[in-house]
């Protein structure tokens, strides 16, 4: 046989399919529908990285195989292409960003090809395209419309380096989610879109769909639903009430003083009467240059400053407590004041040490009060009220609810939930994004742009660069800027701000369904059928930004009438990251980049597919091994030479019937569970059996064939040609297994005589007893000769023991 080539046999493949249209998706609705997706990159200018192609192979396995087992498959690609990256590259080196998108976009995708992915090419999508972005701003009219979109004056998050607003998902750990830099809090006015909105919708229907657990749990936490009680304190000789928000209404007696946020409004209402208003001043300066995180960083020390003739009357009691400013009090959230009860709240706790503040518990332990000077007392399961006079005695989760019927009856409280989650801030003040199709008029406020008039086209700038005061390169294009308002015909002018990098992957699993369409961002066929996407894989990082944004864009289309499901997606699943050798995160500064194209250059497409899939339990992270993918080059060669030790039949041999229906069974039900690294094991266990007999019959090779084809297309394909396959491997149909045929239908046994093992018996596992022991006489009978047999014992499918004297 010949050696194996990959370089000739995946071009040679690649371009078969290309020519057979091998992998689009078909518009004959009639048949069973499977949509696979996985996140479309962002054709940045490295390239494809080693990270990329697990997840897509993971599914590529997944819908080759479904194409096998008669569905119609849609699993597409596309670029997610706007944003920040290429317009720092196109700033630096004076090139459009159009033209950067362009050639990163050509790279990216041969790079995909080279690796034999069965996408549909023909439904390739690009978020920069005008055809496309038509929609994404139809969709922002729709919300714009619904009172879904509006714009505040607020403190954004504000990157010091891209001169950027970020949503609060971008910042991690007080810093930019893509550069790293600082990111101080800035007052700008931005468009926003309400998700708060659909906050509950967004936790209720989790119960419908078929997440991975972490995906379900950080997406619940992240929207942080929380049911408490608002309730009012007097300010004292002031016609003013304090309104805070707490989630421990029971613990309202053991209030011993009150929190506001540095930004509470009433700070500056009374300015005049607060007696130490320079030293108020100068702490809230300090805590407007902090950023939330910082502030609320539990290990961080507390700080805050006492407002000076103020006190606040606790209302269940009527005791007088001081009011404080400290910046562990957020303004967006709640109220932005609080009732600090030391006793019961860590945070509180650690202000009343410090401030030498009093502590009254109000919940004691098991065993009665606990000590309160070493820790506060947070435990609510087994806990009960005291010092609380209605309450005492009650168990907390009762005194809750009482303390909550007791507030509303005297009209100084109600209950209340409250959401952690924030509206999406949704402006960015940069050039490569969709324009917001909004023009101001002094007259008529933001009036949106009509329909007719998109996709309202990003003009051509001078510069990308952004401006120091905030602005987007847009606002220096006054030809642009100035038009007129649509609703009075007075002069106006556009929105200078651009959308979000969030915006295009919102909705392109949509688009997908019908790429091409020009009347609608999807045909109502296109969508009823192709809708819900049945598995999506994407990155965990993703958990709480777009995917959690594409569930809320979806479910308003769905309230528009526009999409027929609920739910974007049925099942949601998410792979590992890829190490470096030494276990680290791969990255440049680490030298440990491992390049995708080097790979497929010296061991073939297949080999790094196979390889990735093999590196270990899909959901957890694996460090590279060049080792490692060797092995899987040598496996591949191994099933390559197959060849050499084939048998003409096309069944199964009778010594590997039971195994063959075994590799089936595994590698069926392991390509649906993320298990693809054992199914791989699988098939090397059987070609291990093949060589030990060294023979394979034709129908056995067949079989290995098909089932590796979703993981290791183009040998696979090659292989099927030389041994003379009929038409193509994609083509085929997924091979069954006979459940019966999956269990060894023989057994051996031992054959004992006084407890001695004499010989060992294959028997049938239905053989009768009698049977059984007949033979097993008939094996030992020169054992057996000339003595009296006492007694017989089988203990079935294991062992027959004569007793003989
Ligand atoms: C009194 C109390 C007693 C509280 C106690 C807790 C324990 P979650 O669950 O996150 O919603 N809080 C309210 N608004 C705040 C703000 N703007 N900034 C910082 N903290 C704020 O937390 C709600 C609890 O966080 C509220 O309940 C309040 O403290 C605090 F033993 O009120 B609690
Ligand atoms: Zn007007």
């Amino acid at each position: 046989a010949e050696m194996y080539n990959h370089h000739t046999v995946e071009k040679k493949w690649q371009k078969i399919w290309e020519e057979e249209k091998a992998f689009q998706a078909s518009e004959d609705y009639s048949k069973p529908k499977f949509y696979a997706l996985v996140e479309f990159p962002y054709p940045s200018g490295q390239g494809l990285h080693v990270g990329h192609p697990r997840p897509y192979t993971a599914l590529d396995i997944v819908s080759r195989k479904r194409r096998m087992q008669g569905y119609n498959v849609l699993f597409p690609m596309g670029w997610d292409a706007f944003g920040l990256p290429t317009e720092n590259y196109a700033i630096k080196n004076h090139i459009h960003p159009k033209i950067v998108t362009k050639n990163n976009v050509a790279r990216f995708k041969g790079q995909l090809q080279s690796l034999g992915y069965s996408f549909d090419w023909d439904r390739e999508i690009n978020t920069t395209d005008p055809d496309y972005y038509k929609w994404t701003q139809w969709i922002f009219l729709k919300l714009f419309n619904a009172g879904l979109a509006y714009k505040k004056e607020m403190p954004i998050n504000w990157c010091t380096s891209c001169k950027v607003g970020l949503a609060n998902e971008e910042v991690v750990n007080g810093v930019c989610e893509r550069c790293g830099a600082p990111v101080v809090r800035k007052v700008k006015s931005e468009w926003m879109l309400k998700i708060t909105e659909y906050a509950d919708k967004l936790i209720k229907d989790l119960d419908d769909v078929d997440y991975i657990e972490k995906v379900k749990v950080s997406q619940k936490n992240w929207i942080g639903r929380s049911e408490g009680a608002e309730v009012d304190f007097a300010l004292k000789d002031k016609d003013e009430k304090l309104r805070v928000y707490t989630t421990r209404p029971d613990t309202l007696f053991g209030a011993t003083y009150m929190v506001i946020s540095p930004e509470h409004p009433l700070i500056d209402k009374y300015k005049d009467e607060i007696t130490n208003w320079d030293e108020i001043q100068k702490y809230r300066e300090m805590a407007a240059r902090k950023s939330d995180f910082e502030r609320t960083e539990l290990a961080k020390d507390k700080t805050g400053v006492v407002l000076g003739g103020m006190s606040a009357i606790n209302p269940v009691n009527g005791k007088e407590i001081p009011v404080w400013i400290s910046d562990y009090v957020l303004m967006s959230y709640g109220t932005g004041a609080i009732m600090a009860v030391p006793a019961h709240d860590t945070r509180d706790w650690e202000f009343a040490k410090k401030f030498d503040l009093p502590m009254i518990q109000v919940v004691e332990g098991k065993e009665g009060p606990v000590d309160i000077n070493e820790a506060a007392f947070t435990d609510v399961a087994t806990g009960k009220m005291i010092n609380s006079e209605f309450l005492n005695g009650l168990e907390v989760t009762e005194a809750k609810e009482k303390m909550k019927d007791f507030l509303e009856e005297k009209g100084i409280g109600n209950r209340k939930v409250n959401y952690k989650l924030r509206d999406w801030v949704f402006s960015r003040q940069r050039y490569w994004g969709e324009p917001i199709p909004i023009v101001h008029c002094e007259k008529c406020g933001y009036v949106p742009l009509d329909e007719s008039e998109l996709p309202l086209l990003l003009p051509e700038v001078d510069s990308y660069m952004p401006t120091d005061n905030g602005e987007s390169p847009l606002a220096a294009m006054t030809d642009w800027v100035n038009t007129t308002c649509p609703c009075c015909g007075g002069p106006a002018k556009r929105e200078t701000d651009t959308m979000p990098q969030w915006a295009g992957s919102s909705w392109y699993f949509l688009r997908y369904t019908d790429p091409h369409n020009k009347e609608a961002l999807a045909s109502k066929e296109a969508l009823k059928y192709w809708l819900p996407v049945d598995w999506y894989n994407g990155g965990m990082e993703h958990t709480t930004l777009h995917l959690l944004y594409s569930r809320f864009w979806h479910k308003f289309l769905y309230d528009q009438g526009i999409v027929p499901t609920k739910e974007p997606y049925q099942r949601r699943t998410s792979h590992g990251m890829i190490l470096g050798e030494n276990g680290e995160k791969m990255s440049k500064s680490r030298g440990n980049v491992v390049n995708p194209d080097d790979i497929v250059q010296a061991y073939g497409a297949d080999t790094l597919r196979t390889y990735e899939m093999f590196i270990g339990a899909f959901d957890l992270s694996a460090s590279w091994s060049e080792d490692g993918v060797k092995g899987c080059r040598r496996f591949l060669e191994r099933v390559w030479k197959l060849q050499t030790i084939m048998t003409g039949e096309e069944g199964y041999s009778a010594d590997m019937e039971t195994k063959m229906h075994q590799t089936i069974k595994k590698v069926s039900q392991d390509f649906e569970s993320l298990k693809y690294n054992t199914a791989i094991a699988a098939m090397m266990a059987l070609i291990n059996d093949f060589y030990k007999k060294n023979a394979v019959t034709k129908g056995e090779y067949k079989t290995l064939i098909t089932l590796l084809n979703p993981v290791a297309p183009h040998i696979t394909e090659e292989l099927w040609q030389i041994i003379g396959g009929e038409g193509r491997v994609y083509l085929n149909t997924w091979p069954e297994y006979d459940e019966a045929k999956t269990v060894e239908s023989t057994v051996e046994i031992a054959v004992q005589v006084n407890g001695k093992t004499r010989a060992t018996l294959k028997i049938g596992k239905e053989d009768a007893k009698d049977d059984v022991l007949a033979k097993a006489k008939e094996t030992i009978a020169d054992k057996l000769e000339g003595k009296n047999i006492i007694k017989e014992i089988y203990v079935p499918g294991r062992i027959v023991n004569i007793v003989a004297k």
